[in-house]
């Protein structure tokens, strides 16, 4: 979609809007269009990040009150993991505090190890590190990795604003390495940065060019963290986010477009008019990376309340279409 088409998307009456996004939802999720994909996050290294985005409490540029860990043991992950399947999660998202890494790191082999034993468990399997180059790619889509997370967090126009220790084009660059290895891309960004609805709309008219289009899209809203240079940021407007969402879904009909970050401050009729115009996954569990979201009894309540159900782990041991074969002994 040209930059036009989306502004005309984003800018149609509200209630037009919602009924074009779940049209296009219903006609690309026919069996699965009343399913919420439940994801669980897992922050593998905390803190003490090298770059200094306007918006992390784990970048080490700012006084956040985050302390800087280690990598966590592969045998702690895999018991998270263990975790969040029983809980009912499809998918396994870990995270790191690093600008990147590099093959021949110790700490690159041991997140090797970690995916080739969180992998087993037959749940999609996303992690976010920071930068790669098609190398490192390789190596993680070997060792079971499904989704690769790397955000473009927001417009070209408006990243100088929010991160100057590297470039959206080095944002580009490690999508690029992603695709090219094979693994799913899961992109998207942040909203509530201080930017306009034409850097939202700039946004996206990034990612429905990408090539294949992004796997999933996780939509942000800002947490406000302590201590960093954004933290008095105004919460972000529902009606704006709602129509952000029904875009998206319009730009990227096939994508799983996850309301992310921020739903402790939307209330359950906020984050019904998100998923009826279009989110089909969140993040699930008490916590996000550092901070906080919403309670797992409460998510499984607001499902039950729209009749919304969990998705299922596929009987064949396939992760969602297009991606990743799971290893043979637990296919
Ligand atoms: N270091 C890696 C990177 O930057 O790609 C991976 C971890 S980073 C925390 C992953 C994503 O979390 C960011 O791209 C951003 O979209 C999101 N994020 C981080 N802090 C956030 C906040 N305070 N509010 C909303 N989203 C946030
Ligand atoms: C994404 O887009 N959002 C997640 C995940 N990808 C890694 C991270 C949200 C982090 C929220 C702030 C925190 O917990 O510190
Ligand atoms: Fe580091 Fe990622 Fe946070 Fe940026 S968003 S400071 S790269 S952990």
């Amino acid at each position: 979609m040209t930059f036009e088409q989306l502004e005309a998307t984003y800018r149609q009456p509200f209630f037009d809007l919602l009924q074009h996004a779940r049209r296009v939802h219903e006609a690309h999720w026919p069996a699965q269009k009343d399913e919420m994909q439940l994801c669980t996050l897992l922050s593998i290294k905390t803190g003490g990040c090298s770059e200094d985005c306007g918006y992390c409490a784990q970048s080490a540029h700012y006084s956040t009150g985050v302390k800087s860990e280690r990598l966590m043991p592969t045998d702690e992950v895999l018991a998270a993991a263990q975790r969040a399947k029983a809980n009912g999660s499809t998918r396994f998202c870990m995270g790191a505090a690093w600008r990147g890494v590099r093959a021949g790191e110790r700490k690159f082999d041991q997140v090797l190890d970690i995916v080739r034993e969180v992998s087993r468990l037959g749940m999609e399997v996303c992690v976010t590190l920071g930068q790669l180059s098609p190398t490192e790619a390789n190596l993680l889509k070997e060792a079971g990795v499904t989704a690769y997370n790397h955000n473009i967090d927001t417009s070209p126009e408006h990243y100088p604003e929010i991160v100057s220790t590297h470039t959206f084009q080095d944002r580009l660059d490690t999508i690029r390495a992603v695709q090219g290895s094979g693994m799913a891309l899961c992109c998207g960004g942040i909203v509530g940065l201080g930017e306009t609805s034409e850097d939202r709309l700039r946004m996206l008219e990034v990612l429905a060019k990408l090539a294949p289009a992004p796997e999933s899209v996780p939509i942000n809203c800002l947490m406000a963290m302590p201590g960093t240079p954004l933290e008095d940021q105004p919460p972000v407007d529902i009606f704006d986010l709602v129509r952000l969402i029904a875009t998206a879904r319009v730009a990227l009909p096939r994508a799983r477009v996850r309301l992310s970050a921020g739903r402790t401050r939307l209330s359950p009729e906020g984050q019904a008019l998100c998923f009826f115009a279009g989110a089909n996954s969140v993040f699930y569990g008490d916590k996000l990376l550092t901070a906080a979201n919403p309670a797992a009894r409460a998510d499984l309540a607001l499902l039950r309340a729209l009749d919304l159900h969990p998705s299922a782990l596929p009987a064949d041991g396939r992760t969602a279409p297009g991606n990743h074969a799971l290893p043979a002994e637990i296919r």
